[in-house]
């Protein structure tokens, strides 16, 4: 199986490709990387970090793949800086998925109810766009807000059910406890162990160990229920040993009882 992540390269700050290259490659499944920005550190939280957007050069990238005959099972992105680059996203899509391939689109845009900096309306109605392109799509409380306008996430997910057959809503604080709402075959809504408060980078932990056990073969459902579970346990050691959320989730020891979990239920 093989994998594209398209994403940005924070240097600090465990996200984005950082963080999807290891957790899907431990998965078991090749992960080749499209990044679409470089910086210093992310956005969250640091203050005089440097961006250095790579439109120009993903572009060359892509004619040069194109001359190799690359083809993907699953294209995933997450981080994008533009609206350009989401219309280059769809362009990667159309040119580099299998017929019968995954697109998995994070529509990364904010978190804690608010945009992350440099995000706005008009972007996010963009990466609507985008997301209606996709298989999958895995909003955060923040970002279903976001891309809807309401904070109910059974009407958020009904309508971003009419933009793409599979939303999922992660992290949905309901008021007596969190779940992850999802669409198959109806709504659906999982119960899972949550830690209070935001933590950076724990949306990246998640796109990327869903993808790679959906890459394994696993159900919707069991990819979800893995993922929730690495996700928790990744927070709880954050919890325990980093005080500076900023620097991202101590996911690294959790990737083993994770793949131990993976690897007895993956079909593939
Ligand atoms: O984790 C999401 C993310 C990814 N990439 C960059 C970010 C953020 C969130 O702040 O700034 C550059």
């Amino acid at each position: 199986m093989r994998v594209l992540a398209v994403n940005d390269i924070s240097c600090v700050g465990k996200c984005s490709l950082t963080v999807a290259l290891p957790v899907l490659t431990a998965c078991g499944v090749t992960c080749d990387i499209l990044p679409t920005a470089l910086l210093s550190t992310h956005t969250g939280g640091f203050t005089g970090y440097t961006f250095l957007p790579l439109d120009g050069e993903m572009q060359k990238i892509c004619a040069h793949w194109e001359t190799l005959g690359l083809k993907y099972d699953l294209i995933y992105s997450g981080y994008l800086g533009s609206r350009a680059q989401i219309a280059f996203v769809r362009e990667v899509r159309r040119r580099f998925l299998k017929e019968g391939g995954t697109f998995v689109v994070d529509p990364v845009l904010g978190d804690n109810f608010a945009f992350y900096k440099g995000f706005d309306d008009v972007f996010a109605k963009e990466m609507l766009s985008l997301c209606a392109e996709a298989d999958y799509i895995l909003p955060n409380e923040t970002e279903s807000y976001l891309l809807t306008g309401t904070r109910d996430f059974s009407a958020a997910l009904t309508q971003l059910g009419k933009v793409c057959p599979h939303p999922v809503i992660t992290g949905a604080n309901a008021g007596d406890g969190y779940y992850i709402y999802y669409s198959e075959n109806g709504e659906k809504r999982m119960p899972i162990p949550c830690v209070e408060g935001s933590f950076h980078g724990a949306g990246d932990v998640f796109a990327s160990a869903f993808c790679g056990c959906l890459m394994r073969g696993l159900s919707l459902e069991r990819a979800l229920t893995l993922t929730a579970q690495f996700c928790y346990r990744a927070i709880v050691r954050t919890q325990r040993e980093v005080t500076d959320r900023k620097y991202g989730l101590n996911y690294e020891r959790e990737i083993y009882p994770f793949l131990c979990e993976l690897e007895a239920e993956a079909t593939r």
